[in-house]
């Protein structure tokens, strides 16, 4: 590769001189330079000093398969040569997507048979958001545009991405929300809930923000709720088991469509193909892009539930609303032969009945008494360690943020890459992980942060 003709010095001044990194401080990564990662081996990653760490992120939230896959290197190549690229609008089609189609609606809920492809989770949004205003549209109900979101959710950064998401740094450099988008609570229980309030009340009462949301806007007015079954970007906010179908009942009820983002939780992660099979609802849209294919090619599928498939066919007439890499064949012959890698392999399996109870386990018996730990949770292989000052008041380091940014920077340096978000670190790991796996990085975090706490005691 013509990069190696480069020393990481040189890489990192020509990124410095040229390359816009997303979600960073820009004057900041061109004084400190960027971490160039280089190549990358099953749940193993390498940067350009040498460096191995395991990926405790699977990438972003992406690589479930691990990396190195031949596989799926040989699918792409194979498609290169056949067809490298064909749109499918004018009423084309190739090949792969058309397989795709029918593969994902094999393995998406009952209900749930038509796919609308794009390139990232953030166009699948878009696209769910034009699709569910557009139903209502043709079903004589224009004015039932409104979507309920939730504060801190991240649904993506386009306008239409960031106007779903909660988060209010990206709402504050947003000059000009999409209209009609409101937000209610979110379902966290470890800064939520009341004292004394059960883990199932505490649910129950955050899906009630969803129906006093809609009898706020009147339910003439709002044509879906969108949220993460599990929040993701947020923080790995596990809701309560009574949430989901508590806010599916309320949907019905008002007559609602229930959109769910599953970028982050969709093929295997909570230890389902779909997180809505894990939390037993039924939703009307599933957003899913980057373990589709495991991150080795950009593609978002939309998957969409009959009912709104059904009046887009029978009543819609053409919508006007497309990508032109909507389909993409390369990008679709990769999804299939990942489908197979995660079929082949088990994967979703492992995360229920083997790797996702065991992580669970070693979280808590290992991590969770720490002094520097609040709460530990996990859902399948996604996982978050609160950091707090104090774990009966649970009181943060000031400023916010820092502590967990601490952690982080040890763990990275003892040899695993792990995110902190806010004063959470999350964990999403490739599927592949194993016991053994799992127990390297919980001796790693533990590290991490026994080295942390001697400097915020020093501090
Ligand atoms: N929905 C959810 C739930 C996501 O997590 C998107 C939509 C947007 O997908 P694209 O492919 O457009 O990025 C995401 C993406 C983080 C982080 O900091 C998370 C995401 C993206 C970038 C950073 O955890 N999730």
């Amino acid at each position: 590769m013509t990069y190696q003709n480069y020393s990481l010095k040189q890489l990192q001044q020509i990124d410095a001189s040229h390359h816009l990194h997303p979600f960073t401080d820009h004057k900041e990564i061109r004084g400190s330079g960027s971490r160039i990662i280089t190549r990358a081996d099953g749940p193993f990653i390498y940067d350009s000093e040498g460096n191995e760490l395991l990926d405790g992120m699977a990438g972003l939230w992406c690589v479930n398969v691990g990396y190195g896959r031949e596989e799926l290197a040989r699918a792409a190549y194979e498609q290169m040569k056949e067809l490298p690229y064909y749109n499918s609008f004018f009423k084309c089609s190739t090949p792969t997507p058309v397989l795709l189609t029918k593969r994902l609606a094999e393995i998406a809920p009952d209900g749930i048979n038509q796919v609308f492809f794009g390139s990232s989770g953030s166009e699948a949004n878009d696209t769910a958001v034009r699709l569910v205003r557009q139903y209502w549209a043709l079903e004589g109900k224009p004015e039932k545009n409104r979507i309920i979101s939730r504060k801190n959710a991240y649904h993506g950064s386009t306008i239409a991405g960031t106007s779903l998401g909660g988060m209010e740094s990206m709402h504050k450099q947003l000059h000009g929300a999409v209209p009609n988008i409101v937000h209610v609570m979110m379902p966290y229980a470890y800064e939520l809930a009341l004292p004394g309030e059960s883990d199932h009340d505490f649910g129950l009462r955050a899906a009630k923000a969803v129906e006093d949301a809609i009898l706020e806007a009147g339910a003439d007015q709002v044509a879906a709720f969108i949220g993460e079954p599990i929040m993701g970007a947020g923080g790995v906010k596990i809701p309560p088991m009574s949430y989901w179908p508590e806010v599916e009942r309320i949907c019905r009820k008002y007559d609602v469509l229930l959109m769910v983002d599953e970028v982050i939780t969709g093929y295997g992660r909570t230890g389902e193909w779909f997180a809505s099979q894990a939390f037993g609802i039924s939703p009307d849209t599933i957003t899913t892009a980057k373990a589709l294919t495991s991150g080795y090619q950009p593609l978002s599928a939309l998957l969409v539930g009959d009912r709104v498939a059904n009046t887009l066919v029978e009543k819609g007439g053409e919508f006007h609303h497309g990508y032109t890499y909507s389909g993409h064949p390369v990008a679709c012959a990769v999804a299939l032969a990942n489908l197979d890698i995660i079929e082949r392999e088990g994967l979703v399996e492992r995360v229920k009945s083997d790797t996702g109870p065991y992580f669970a386990e070693a979280l808590r018996e290992r991590i969770a008494d720490h002094p520097l730990v609040g709460e530990v949770r996990s859902f399948g292989l996604m996982g978050a360690i609160e950091i707090v000052k104090d774990k009966d008041t649970k009181e943060r380091f000031a400023p916010g943020g820092s502590a967990a940014v601490i952690v982080r920077d040890h763990a990275i340096e003892n040899g695993l890459m792990m995110r902190a978000t806010g004063d959470t670190m999350i964990l999403s790991p490739p599927l592949i992980w194993t016991r053994e796996t799992i127990d390297m990085a919980c001796e790693r975090i533990g590290r991490a942060l026994d080295q942390a706490l001697v400097d915020l005691r020093r501090a």
